[in-house]
């Protein structure tokens, strides 16, 4: 049988790339968004292999409409990808747009965890199933203004972990990629609320990861026996590593 792949996020950047490559892979995609239009572009392209699914992971009830709505053909999810999630501004903590917090908190951390609380029971009562969930490196390494974007990174790191730890006794896997510096996606000219020369700087030269590397990631995982659980995966482009931590003498 077939399985079934929910990706969140699927209108954009990462999650084009991995719909792609997941259907590339022999799985049926529901392709999950709240920009419908997009999805139906990606419908014509991709065929019957691909439900386009409108869905808001910051609402909950538009995400129990959209999952009770699945037709049977793409049903039951084997393999959720939560991909959904944003970064807004980079501004310092003391002067950060609190509604920016607030997005990124109920897209990052709670839209994440009300899917994967929706999907999960059907996963554990059919003992079969993969979540993979897109972190970053900002949920390890902290950096200025990142402040609440690395926090609800950190949030899916320790998630994703601890659902492994509720999950001992089953055969459902839990994986985390986290990525450093990714270009070809929406990810900088959301963050930085349009200013997409600012955006474009930000990779000059940097050869950064494409979406297409994560894509690849998420088809490596979702491809390892079910014996096989990969529990994190953090990937930079060559061209980032890590600095000192500086000090401010005499403050
Ligand atoms: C994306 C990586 O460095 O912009 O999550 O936080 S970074």
């Amino acid at each position: 049988m077939t399985d079934i792949a929910l990706v969140t996020g699927a209108s954009a950047g990462f999650g084009i790339a991995i719909v792609e490559r997941l259907i590339a892979d022999g799985y049926k995609v529901v392709g999950a968004a709240r920009r419908f239009e997009k999805l139906q572009e990606l419908a014509k392209r991709l065929g019957e292999d691909f439900y386009p699914l409108e869905m808001d992971v910051t609402d909950r009830s538009s995400v129990d409409k959209a999952l009770a709505s699945l037709p049977t053909s793409f049903e039951p999810i084997s393999l959720l990808v939560n991909n959904a999630g944003l970064a807004l501004g980079l501004d310092k903590a003391y002067e950060a747009d609190f509604e920016d917090w607030l997005t990124m908190i109920e897209t990052n951390v709670i839209g994440l965890a009300y899917v994967t609380r929706k999907l999960l029971p059907d996963m554990v009562k059919r003992n079969h199933g993969l979540i993979v969930n897109l972190g970053s490196t900002a949920g390890t390494v902290p950096y200025p203004g990142a402040n609440v974007y690395g926090s609800t990174k950190a949030f899916v790191k320790q998630f994703s972990l601890n659902l492994r730890a509720d999950l001992a006794g089953t055969r459902i896997r839990v994986s985390n990629i986290e990525p450093g510096l990714c270009e070809g996606t929406e990810f900088s000219n959301v963050r930085f609320k349009g200013d997409d020369e600012r955006a474009e700087k930000l990779y000059e030269g940097a050869h950064a990861i494409q979406a297409k590397d994560i894509a690849e990631t998420v088809s490596w995982i979702a491809s390892q026996p079910e014996h096989v659980n990969i529990n994190r995966i953090e990937i930079m482009p060559t061209s980032q590593t890590f600095g000192a931590q500086p000090v401010y003498r005499d403050l």
